[in-house]
């Protein structure tokens, strides 16, 4: 018996913190594992766990029918290159066999073609974002190490913008974590007045972030909402300020929106003149932006954006929490930017109650190995000379120009990937069909998953068996180190087949092929090692034995003040000029406007009015759904019942005008391709605004392909109408949020029980 493992009954109860899968993110969540027999058996939320209060998402209610499914990969695989696609062909093998396998290649293509012929790629929101790098830097000591998602689109901007010019690490509503014991009743916690909720809809996606049920807790308590989406989500119904904007047009709203706050006088001029660099000239940029001109952009009347802009200004404090919607469009980097600004202006940064900054570089745990890297290697980073704002926060090359390499061997060839926690022609890849041309170009690809997945089917060579997030130990930081709201343990509570955690996957590589880069004795003492990364004292036991299972390190406000948010300990930002930066020099010597601006999507009624005509709906894609981490758990069948098919919404007008009816199967197309999804018809979309799911594909439907791709990726995969290469001039945001597409009713659809329609 001890706090984090007791018995209840017939089962023996793990008291855990986790990350996802099955899915959110940096966060943590507190769980308990009921098992019986070395089997997960259900899971409960933890109820004395103080930041989720019991609370679970139902992928972690189903997460005993997600490690327990048949279709678990549990043993290493392999299978000859020549035989990619056939499905038949996978041959079990031993972990031994695995690993002389992969260092047998590896020192093959290392001798051959140089370390740089060896790329990794990476997925989200897992564990793996040390794991990835430090296997990528010391284990293959190659330069290139890649997230598949087209123009870094998620994520990355945010934190990395933050970081140009906050010198902070990632921005957070003060949910009052560092308060277990009372939490929004310490009398030391100061409740938001207001959350500007930009782009993000965290009751479903719980969050990128911020807990949807915090949200609620403080709504609860009377803060109150501004909503920007362009769908009318449960929190739009409920928000003061419900802004629907046209998809990919939030920056004109920002700037509309500093306009009012400026030229009415409503800023925080003492902030303004002491710690903002570049204000007179950010002023005159407003300018341009009147609510008149953003109005027609957005589709939001100019007196409803200066009232929503008044009343932002005049909430003391003030909070904001974005999301991906404002990275996925090439328009984003300048979306962040203002965003921050209007926080910072209105005096919110770092104050109680208001935009909570990390202290450090938010991408800091991305570069672990990389200072021992050969000087020689280091340079042939694809795409870091190019993109400079993507690759200086971030120890990555670009997406797009690793993809060019792979396709034309320009400037070298890849040979061999190593994957862990992707899946890119399902998934984040803009043109999928196009990266699953490139990977067949590869020689050797090794992938480390859970399930078998459309990837893997078309691409994989070798397959080593994944563990669970209920089958490790590990740690969970929120914001990746970036911003420590709280660290919890990860405990593990059952071993599945053979599987084995990302972490030990990477130390056993590690250990074979370049020992003196992992002198680490044990995953435990790795997990210690990084515990004090996040700047917790004492070991991972220490952590897992904790009241909690986890700590909440107290947070410093207005760091900027006193000297806390910059690395010389000088009062001032941990920028180039000290200040929160209005003016980004940077961008400037990197070849962009240094100031905020507002840029049409490359493809929208008014860029390209007459692709238009053939293609007459904005486009918007992945809002999250309840039942899926991205492409994951289409294969469980009680997740399934919730969120059976891929879903197309569109408004009743839209609908009606095309004679379609709900759930008609339909085909969604433009000028770069076409899928197949289902009609949901719904006034919560925007007229003229089409929304569709992204992430499919169909387990049922088997790996071969029968025209339709593995397991039907090429049916069903909304990211064929989005174009490769395309993103901001830094090299940030693809535009998964902001296309133009049509919709016609298709013949038929795969659930028909013949399998394949004609
Ligand atoms: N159209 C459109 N496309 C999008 C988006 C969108 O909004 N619209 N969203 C984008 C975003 S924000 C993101 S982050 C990307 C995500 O893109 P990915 O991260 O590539 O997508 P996932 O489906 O999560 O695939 C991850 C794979 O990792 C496996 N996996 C799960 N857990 C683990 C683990 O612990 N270890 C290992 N080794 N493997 C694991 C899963 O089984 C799955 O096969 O997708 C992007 N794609
Ligand atoms: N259940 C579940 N949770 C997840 C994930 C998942 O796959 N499933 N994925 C995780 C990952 S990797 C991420 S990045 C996060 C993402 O989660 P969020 O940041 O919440 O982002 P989304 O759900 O993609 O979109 C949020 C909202 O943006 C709106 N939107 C679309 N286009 C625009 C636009 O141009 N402007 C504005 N203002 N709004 C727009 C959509 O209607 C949607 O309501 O979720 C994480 N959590
Ligand atoms: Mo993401």
């Amino acid at each position: 018996m001890s706090n984090w493992q007791w018995q209840e009954g017939e089962w023996t109860v793990t008291r855990s913190c986790a990350w996802s899968p099955p899915g959110e993110h940096p966060i943590g969540w507190g769980l308990l594992f009921y098992s019986k027999n070395g089997r997960l058996d259900h899971v409960e939320g933890d109820p004395n766990q103080p930041i989720t209060q019991g609370r679970v998402s139902i992928k972690f209610l189903e997460l005993a029918e997600y490690c327990n499914s048949p279709e678990r990969i549990i043993h290493p695989m392999k299978r000859d290159p020549k035989d990619r696609g056939d499905g038949s062909k996978w041959q079990r093998i031993s972990w031994d066999e695995a690993w002389d396998i992969i260092v047998e290649k590896t020192r093959y293509f290392q001798e051959k073609y140089g370390n740089e012929s060896i790329m990794t790629l990476i997925g989200t929101g897992r564990d793996v974002w040390h794991t990835v790098p430090k296997i990528t830097f010391s284990a293959f000591e190659t330069c290139n190490f890649e997230y598949t998602h087209n123009g870094w689109s998620c994520y990355g901007p945010r934190s990395s913008i933050c970081a140009y010019i906050l010198g902070a690490g990632y921005p957070e509503v003060d949910f009052a974590s560092e308060f277990p014991e009372k939490r929004y009743d310490d009398p030391r916690y100061v409740l938001p007045e207001t959350v500007l909720v930009a782009g993000k809809a965290p009751l479903e996606s719980n969050p990128d972030g911020l807990f949807g049920h915090a949200l609620i807790d403080m709504m609860k308590r009377g803060t109150e909402l501004i909503v920007v989406d362009c769908r009318a989500t449960w929190l739009a119904t409920r928000a003061k300020y419900f802004m629907q904007v046209r998809p990919g047009t939030d920056t004109a709203l920002y700037l509309a929106m500093c306009n009012v706050i400026i030229n009415e006088d409503l800023y925080d001029h003492e902030f303004c003149e002491e710690w903002i660099y570049g204000f007179e000239e950010f002023k005159e940029r407003v300018q341009e932006y009147p609510p008149e001109v953003a109005a027609p952009i957005t589709g939001i009347s100019a007196e409803k954006i200066a009232e929503c802009a008044r009343y932002f200004a005049n909430c003391k404090p003030a909070s904001m929490t974005w999301g991906l919607a404002v990275d996925e469009k090439v328009n984003g980097l300048q979306c962040a930017h203002t965003i921050l600004l209007l926080c910072a202006i209105t005096g919110n940064l770092d104050i109680p109650g208001g935009v909570l900054l990390g202290a450090g570089d938010a991408a800091a745990s991305q570069w672990w190995g990389w200072e021992e890297l050969d000087d020689a290697i280091k340079e042939k980073r694809i795409g870091a000379a190019e993109f400079p704002c993507v690759c200086t926060t971030m120890s990555t090359c670009h997406p797009d120009r690793a993809m060019d390499t792979i396709l034309t061997d320009d400037p070298y060839p890849v040979k061999m990937i190593f994957c862990m926690s992707a899946n890119p022609i399902s998934c984040p890849s803009a043109d999928p069909r196009m990266w699953e041309k490139g990977f067949h170009r590869c020689e050797y690809v090794v992938v480390a998953d859970l399930f078998m997945n459309p990837f893997i089917a078309s691409c994989g060579d070798l397959v080593l068996p994944v563990a669970a997030l209920s089958e490790k130990d590990g740690i969970v930081a929120t914001h990746y180190g970036g911003l420590t709201l709280f660290v919890g343990a990860l405990v593990k509570a059952c071993q599945v087949g053979e599987c084995k955690s990302d972490d030990e996957i990477m130390l056993e590589l590690g250990k074979r092929l370049n020992p003196s880069k992992f002198p680490w004795k044990d995953l435990h003492e790795f997990l210690t090692w990084e515990l004090h990364g996040y700047g917790v004292e004492g070991t991972w036991e220490d952590l897992r034995d904790s009241k909690y299972g986890l700590v909440t390190p107290e947070h410093e406000f207005e760091k900027y003040a006193f000297g806390g948010q910059t690395w010389n300990g000088e009062p001032g930002f941990g920028t180039e000029t000290g200040l929160v930066e209005a003016y980004c020099q940077r961008w400037e010597r990197w070849g962009d406007d240094p100031l905020p601006y507002y840029e049409e999507p490359p493809y929208s009624p008014i860029s390209t009015p007459q692709l238009f005509k053939e293609y007459p709906f904005v486009l918007t894609t992945g809002a999250r759904s309840w039942a899926y981490f991205h492409s994951e758990q289409k294969q469980i069948p009680r997740l399934r019942a919730v969120d059976p098919w891929p879903e197309t919404e569109m408004n009743p007008i839209d609908a009606e005008r095309l004679g379609l009816q709900e759930g008609d199967w339909v085909y969604v197309y433009n000028m770069f391709g076409r899928c197949r999804q289902k009609l949901h018809i719904t006034p919560i979309v925007k007229e003229g605004v089409v929304h569709s799911k992204h992430a499919w594909w169909y387990p049922e439907k088997g790996p071969d392909d029968m025209g339709y791709g593995p397991y039907g990726v090429w049916d069903a995969n909304i990211n064929q109408l989005v174009p490769h290469g395309v993103f901001g001039k830094l090299g940030f945001g693809s535009p998964f949020k902001s296309m133009i597409c049509n919709v016609e009713k298709a013949e038929g659809g795969p659930d028909f029980a013949t399998g394949w329609p004609k």
